[in-house]
Parts: C-alpha cells; sequence; structure tokens
C-alpha cells in the first residue's frame, strides 16, 4: 500500500563503520532472509501469481517488490540490477494491482531476489561504501512487513471458509487495571520509523485493560447472542459495511480453538463487540501505557511464525506486563480506537508514502504484532495501520473501560 516510491531520504542518518556492526547488519539480512524465503517455499507455484484477494497483490509481487525497495534504497534504485521491466513489475506506482499477475515466473523473481542482495551484501563488505544504518534496518524492516502481509495472503488462500461451531464463553471480560499517569510515548532510536517520532509524553487517567485478547469462545458469545444482526451495537459505516458484504464471522476464524484470540476483524467489528460488552476500544496511547518497560523477546509472545497460526491466550507469561495483561506481543494485531496521525515533531522518512499519505483520519492504529511479525520488526511503540474495515490481516483486540472497575 505504499503511495510513491519516488526516493527522498537524508534523515536520521547513522553511518555504520565499523567491521562488527557491518557484521551484525549482515547476519540479520541473513536471518531475515531466510525467513522469507521459507515462507514463499511453502507457497505452491500456482499461487504465487495468483490475486488471493481483490484487495492485495499477488504474494509473489510481495517477494519482488522487497527486492525493488531494498535495491532502490541500498543501490541507488541501480538499472543494471533492476533494469526497467522488474522496476515496473515490483515498484508501488509501477502495475495495477489487477494487472501483478503478470509479474516474473517464480524462478525469475528469485532469481531477482538473490542477485540484489548479492550486491547489497557486497556493498555492505566494502569499507569505502558509506553505509546509513538507519535505511538499511528500515529495509530490514519492510521486508519484514511484506513477508507478513504474504503470510495473511497465504493463510487466506489455505483456509476452510466453514463456520466451525465454536461454544460460546460469556463469562464477563477479566480486566486489570492499568494506573494512570505520565506515559511516555514514541521511540527515537535508530530502527524507529517515523511515525514513532518524536519521543514525547502524554497524561493518562487510569484505566482497565482486559488480560487477554478476546478469545473466539468469547467472540461466538457475541455472535450467538446476534451480534452480528443487531443494528444497536454498530456504528452506521460499520453496520452499512456488515450489511453490503455479509459479514457473519471473523475471516481467520479457526475450528477447535475456543481459547485462541478471534482473528480476522475488522475495527467495526471490534467495536460492535465493545459495545455489546459495555467497554470500548484502547486508545493507541493506552495500549502502549499498558505496555510500559515490556520490550520484545521471543519467548515472550507468539511471533516470528514460530507456530505458524494463533495460540492460546496467556501462553506467554514471560510477556505479561506490569499490570498483568497478557499477550500484548504477537498472536494477533490489536485494533485501537486512535486515527493514524503524526506526532509532535513528525518527520516525513524516508518518502512521504510510508506514514504521511495514510494520515487521512481514516485510517486506525492497530498495536502489538501478530503471530507473524517479526520480533525484530516489533516495538512498544511501533504503529500499524488499516482502515476500519480491513480483516484480511491477523487482527484482533481487547476491551479497556474508563475506570479501573474491577
Ligand atoms: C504498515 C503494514 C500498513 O503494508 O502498507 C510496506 C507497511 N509500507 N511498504 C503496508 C509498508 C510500505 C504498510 N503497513
Ligand atoms: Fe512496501
Amino acid at each position: 500500500m505504499d503511495a510513491r516510491s519516488g526516493k527522498s531520504a537524508d534523515a536520521p542518518a547513522a553511518a555504520l563503520s565499523s567491521d562488527a556492526g557491518r557484521r551484525a547488519l549482515a547476519a540479520d539480512m541473513r536471518a531475515c532472509r531466510a525467513a522469507t524465503l521459507a515462507l514463499f517455499a511453502r507457497v505452491e507455484p500456482a499461487l504465487f501469481r495468483a490475486q488471493v484477494d481483490p484487495n492485495y497483490s499477488p504474494l509473489g509481487w510481495h517477494l519482488g517488490h522487497i527486492a525493488f525497495t531494498e535495491a532502490l534504497w541500498l543501490l541507488d534504485g541501480d538499472a543494471a540490477v533492476t533494469p526497467p521491466a522488474l522496476a515496473r513489475a515490483f515498484a508501488v506506482d509501477g502495475l495495477a494491482k489487477a494487472e501483478r499477475v503478470g509479474i516474473p515466473e517464480p524462478a525469475a523473481a528469485l532469481d531477482y531476489v538473490a542477485r540484489v542482495r548479492q550486491a547489497t551484501l557486497i556493498r555492505l563488505a566494502d569499507p569505502a561504501a558509506s553505509i546509513d544504518a538507519a535505511i538499511w534496518r528500515f529495509v530490514l524492516q519492510h521486508e519484514a512487513q511484506h513477508a507478513e502481509t504474504a503470510s495473511f495472503l497465504h493463510a487466506l488462500a489455505m483456509r476452510d471458509a466453514g463456520g466451525a461451531a465454536i461454544s460460546p464463553d460469556a463469562q464477563p471480560l477479566d480486566y486489570v487495571g492499568v494506573p494512570g499517569g505520565l506515559a511516555t510515548i514514541g521511540h527515537d532510536a535508530i530502527e524507529a520509523l517515523d511515525n514513532e517520532r518524536e519521543m514525547h509524553s502524554m497524561e493518562l487517567g487510569a484505566f482497565a485493560l482486559a488480560r487477554h485478547p478476546v478469545t473466539q469462545a468469547q467472540f461466538a458469545a457475541f455472535m450467538a447472542d446476534g451480534g452480528y444482526r443487531r443494528r444497536d451495537l454498530w456504528s452506521g459505516e460499520g453496520w452499512a459495511w456488515c450489511r453490503a458484504n455479509a459479514i457473519e464471522r471473523p475471516l481467520h476464524w479457526r475450528a477447535g480453538a475456543p481459547d485462541h484470540p478471534a482473528a480476522g476483524v475488522s475495527a467495526h467489528e471490534a467495536e460492535a463487540f465493545c459495545r455489546w460488552a459495555g467497554a470500548r476500544l484502547p486508545t493507541e496511547f493506552e495500549w502502549e501505557h499498558a505496555a510500559r518497560g515490556l520490550v520484545v523477546t521471543a519467548d515472550g509472545g507468539n511471533l516470528g511464525g514460530v507456530h505458524l497460526a494463533t495460540t492460546p491466550v496467556g501462553r506467554f507469561p514471560v510477556g505479561r506486563s506490569a499490570d498483568g495483561a497478557d499477550d500484548l506481543f504477537g498472536n494477533v494485531w490489536e485494533w485501537t480506537s486512535s486515527t493514524f496521525a503524526p506526532y509532535p515533531g513528525f518527520r516525513a522518512w524516508p518518502y512521504e508514502g510510508y506514514s504521511q499519505t495514510w494520515f487521512d483520519g481514516r485510517h486506525r492504529v492497530l498495536r502489538g504484532g501478530s503471530w507473524a511479525t517479526r520480533s525484530f520488526a516489533l516495538r512498544r511503540s511501533f504503529r500499524n495501520w488499516y482502515a476500519p474495515e480491513t480483516r484480511q490481516i491477523f487482527a484482533g483486540f481487547r476491551c479497556a473501560r474508563d475506570q479501573d472497575v474491577r
């Protein structure tokens, strides 16, 4: 969903001169690439150029686009590496989405990916080459983001659309109290993206946050109570969308997984459930405050495609928050009530199409990452964003309430 791949950059330069630093970066690039290639090795060749969902490009386009973006930012868009035909195939402002079924075959795409990587690793190993760690880390996170998109498109292609019955759990939701106070929002370190800057403080009131994202069994209670048919639970836009698309259950609904988080819900469905439960969505700032003190670790959540699917809530006590909330990192992204907007001191980097274009008053912020999110591409301050009707992504939600009403 990049707006424009026209170059800009020149913000937070961080020259990487030390050998050790360059070797560490090369190791991270290899590890990330190994996971990306392992993901595409699980994709049937026939699916590589197929458009699984009209709103998204074929899986293979995301692989080619990863290499195109790497060459654009790390090899100055060298035409010897990315000839015009490949630029047209894999640039965001190249082929229209529906035409992307015409991208090169898997073998040709994989060859392009390997040629770009060979050239970038040669540049990284060249002591005479100036390496700006900020843009190299941006490209690494960009790869992880498109790999996650490929993951949910693959899951959509493989999913059984059957509406597995999940026995409802209508017990009241379990909340933890989150104290109010001065919250630290944002991040200024080298890997921080433009929308996480600048770090700032914000006064927040105390609130209650559900201990974990809404499970399938809890969501089944909403469905059993006519949640999808009760007009009073939906916003005007949400109700019109729900009716127009005959929505009747989450998109990534899974059989036999009552205690897994509901996944594949839009912000509209999340809000309807919250109204049904006498609650609301947390703001992104409340979410970030609830995760204060937490850092992303491999054993702190269902992350990095390790489990290749959601897991029951509460299985990663290492990632439990100071207030006792679980699954803040990984498993499913969590919708917030916040609209995607710039922080004080925001400066578009490395190009306006990454964040600024989406400060349109419509896109909503999601936090926390999903099971397909790579740990290095996630932080407490990381902001994801999608239009409120989006449900193809591995998104769920948890409820919040104004006051500590336990
Ligand atoms: C942050 C995941 C919404 O995929 O559109 C990738 C990330 N931006 N290439 C997206 C992104 C440009 C973006 N999301
Ligand atoms: Fe992109």
